[in-house]
């Protein structure tokens, strides 16, 4: 092989490698939550195409309250479940919806729409 053939393989390799580890492990945006005055971890999360923050760090035995904000119309994302704690809540456009419950035991727990095509997680400590 010429020099110019094993630099267009070898780019190749790389560029590969850099496009899978961008879709399976590039770290999503995390949001690390402090507790209030109140006690309570309190996060806004915006619903427009997908969660945002999608990943949530919270400290178990303390109160969590979510409040969404769906600023889209699309159905798809017009209900979020969190199956883990039974809880669920239409969101209507525009309004905020506050989400309450206290998680107890530490772990990563999914959130999602209606058909689970937008995802975010809760993760406790
Ligand atoms: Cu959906």
């Amino acid at each position: 092989m010429s020099q110019i053939q094993i630099f267009v393989v070898f780019s190749g390799i790389v560029l590969t490698v850099l496009i899978a580890w961008y879709f399976w492990f590039a770290p999503k945006a995390q949001m690390r939550v402090a507790v209030s005055a109140s006690g309570a971890q309190e996060v806004a999360v915006t619903v427009k195409g997908g969660y945002t923050p999608d990943v949530i760090v919270v400290q178990k035995g303390r109160p969590v309250r979510l409040t969404f904000t769906r600023q889209e119309s699309s159905a798809c994302s017009e209900k979020v479940l969190f199956p883990d704690f039974n809880q669920n809540a239409l969101l209507p456009e525009g309004e905020q919806v506050t989400l309450e419950f206290t998680p107890e035991q530490s772990g990563e727990y999914g959130f999602q729409c209606q058909m689970g095509m937008l995802r975010g997680k809760l993760i406790v400590e």
